[in-house]
């Protein structure tokens, strides 16, 4: 009988990368993005790329970039030793029995599992997922700068160049009728030439939701996504049941089990899916056919990862029957620089899913020795002047 291919290493490391420009959230003002990159190797030599990465630190969820590294290194490798690097879906089962929670740690080993497995085996991710039924996907822009006139010119920007037509805006830090006076002002600006939706990250009360969502209805927004805590079933199913303006659930979904609470309680109109969020791209594939078979929308989310989480989700989304709102797969384009070998095609207002075996990806080798966190300290020499004579 041939010897099992097994895991060799778990490299991983941190890559430290800026944003074009701030990213206001109601949680977190970003300046720069913090991507934990997975590096599996198997004894036949092939590699695994995965990502784990979060938003503002600790301020989105329960993990952090540091978190997520320290759960890969000092409990997720060791498991990995001897597993028959074939079988990702039993690994990752064995992993969900041994590890409680930490799902973007888990997220970005099944990520680099399954790029090995595909790279092995000549597919795409997509395939050993069920099959894509599409080759690119809508990707809208978020509208984050805090400043009304320079995200209408930014939107402006990517419709002339066609690279979005549709818009998330972020809100929920301002008062309500400040928020309400933005976003009305960008609609208005942009007209039927785009969509443009709404982000509260749970930031209001549900007497504010209840204001805000009829306010949103009238500036002409599309939708509004995590309008109040997560936690809030019942108030979520409330605003749903309102009728006035399609609820979207993000924050909420972290794996199939709260998807199937938020569906059963009628407690969203479309559920975004994150793969990281929800505990893979197994966890993620139940939690958006649990949506599914609950007659809701989907939509494709993002917690603003680089080119390999990106990937990974698109890989996923592909295979989706619906997805009616379309992604927010804009993670790469949110950042200063190119952490793949070959940029992304982003153009038509899409993203096209790469064809390539596994993710179909590879690293910038000089970007990744760049950016990481652990690299070598740059040394200053300060000359002092001499005094002449
Ligand atoms: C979120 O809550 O949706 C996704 C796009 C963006 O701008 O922020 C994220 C997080
Ligand atoms: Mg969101």
């Amino acid at each position: 009988m041939a010897s099992p291919i097994t895991i060799e290493s778990v490299e991983t490391f941190i890559l430290d990368v800026p944003t074009i420009r701030p990213h206001i959230l109601s949680v977190a003002t970003m300046q720069s993005q913090a991507m934990v990159i997975v590096r599996l190797t198997c004894s036949d030599g092939i590699t695994g790329l995965g990502e784990g990465t979060t938003i503002g630190g600790l301020s989105y969820g329960a993990e952090s970039p540091e978190s997520i590294k320290l759960t890969i290194d000092t409990y997720i490798a060791p498991l990995l030793k001897n597993c028959d690097a074939t079988r990702p879906g039993s690994i990752m089962a064995d992993l969900r029995r041994q590890i409680a929670a930490n799902h973007f740690a888990k997220c970005a080993i099944e990520t680099a599992l399954l790029d090995a497995q595909g790279k092995r085996l000549g597919v795409p991710v997509s395939e050993l997922l069920g099959g894509r039924l599409r080759d690119r996907l809508p990707v809208l822009w978020t509208l984050a700068s805090g400043d009304t006139a320079r995200d209408i010119e930014e939107a402006e920007a990517m419709l002339a160049a066609r690279r979005h037509d549709a818009f998330k805006l972020k809100i929920g830090k301002r008062t309500l009728e400040a928020d309400i006076a933005h976003v009305a002002a960008i609609k208005k600006a942009l007209g039927d030439r785009a969509s443009v939706r709404v982000d509260v990250n749970q930031a209001w009360s549900e007497a504010t939701a209840k204001r805000g969502l009829a306010m949103l209805v009238d500036a002409g927004v599309d939708l509004v996504e995590q309008p109040i805590k997560a936690g809030n079933l019942a108030g979520m199913a409330r605003l749903t049941a309102m009728g006035r303006l399609a609820v979207m659930a993000d924050e909420a979904l972290y794996g199939p089990d709260s998807g199937f609470a938020y569906a059963s309680a009628g407690a969203a109109d479309i559920f975004a899916i994150k793969i990281a969020q929800a505990g893979g791209l197994g966890a993620a594939k139940a939690l958006a056919a649990i949506g599914e078979a609950s007659g809701l929308s989907l939509y494709g989310g993002t917690m603003l990862e680089g080119g390999v989480g990106t990937v990974a989700s698109a890989q996923l989304f592909a295979t989706f029957t619906d997805l009616a709102f379309g992604t927010e797969l804009f993670g790469p384009l949110l950042l200063t620089e190119e952490i793949l070998a070959e940029p992304l095609d982003y153009s038509d207002c899409s993203l096209g899913v790469p064809d390539g075996a596994g993710l179909g990806i590879a690293l910038n080798s000089d970007a990744v020795a760049a950016f990481r966190r652990d690299r070598p300290a740059r040394t200053t020499i300060t000359l002092t002047k001499q005094a002449n004579g």
